[in-house]
């Protein structure tokens, strides 16, 4: 699998407050985009912490993870997350707010995110269950990016230059992140 991951800071930021995780790993292969809330320094520290917490916990069940990085995060202004897992043919999802994922491929498949903050505001967590196929294309982002239809791009094409156009087009005056993976 092939994953490229463009971020971001907010103009005039010299710190992201949006982070990523990757993992490739016998159990599979975890991905997660992560938003700390606000922007700037707060933001930053927030995100990082779930990054870290993930490096610990990630092998584990993703609602577990997500309820350890709530753990972590409760200093922190919070955070909102989404973590997927591609496992032979099935993607899980788990996610807390608004990380935007989704799968195209047969269609496109939009995953389920629950609401709260994670480290402020978590009530039900849950993983969510999608079919994968080899050559499905897997988008995440965080709302740094915003009004994206991603029919209109080919996803044949090098997903580093389509997250390049992502960018350059969608992008709002925030953390901006974007994650392909196929
Ligand atoms: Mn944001």
């Amino acid at each position: 699998m092939k994953i490229e991951i463009i971020t971001i800071p907010k103009e005039g930021e010299t710190e992201n407050g949006d982070a990523y995780f990757v993992r490739v790993a016998d159990d599979g292969t975890t991905l997660a985009v992560i938003d700390g809330i606000g922007h700037g320094a707060e933001a930053h520290l927030a995100s990082q912490t779930a990054v870290e917490c993930l490096e610990e916990c990630c092998g584990q069940d993703l609602v577990d993870a997500i309820k350890e990085c709530h753990a972590a995060l409760q200093s922190t202004r919070g955070a909102v997350i989404g973590i997927a897992r591609i496992v032979d043919e099935c993607i899980r999802f788990s996610g807390v707010g608004n990380i935007t994922a989704l799968k195209v491929g047969g269609g496109e498949s939009h995953f389920t995110s629950m609401n709260g903050i994670v480290g402020r505001n978590l009530k039900v967590v849950k993983t969510f269950f999608y079919p994968y196929s080899v050559g499905d294309v897997i988008v995440m982002h965080s709302d740094g990016i915003e009004k994206l239809d991603i029919t209109r791009y080919d996803l044949s094409h090098d997903l580093r230059d389509i997250g390049d156009a992502i960018l350059s087009k969608h992008r709002v005056d925030d953390d901006s992140t974007i994650l392909l993976a196929r």
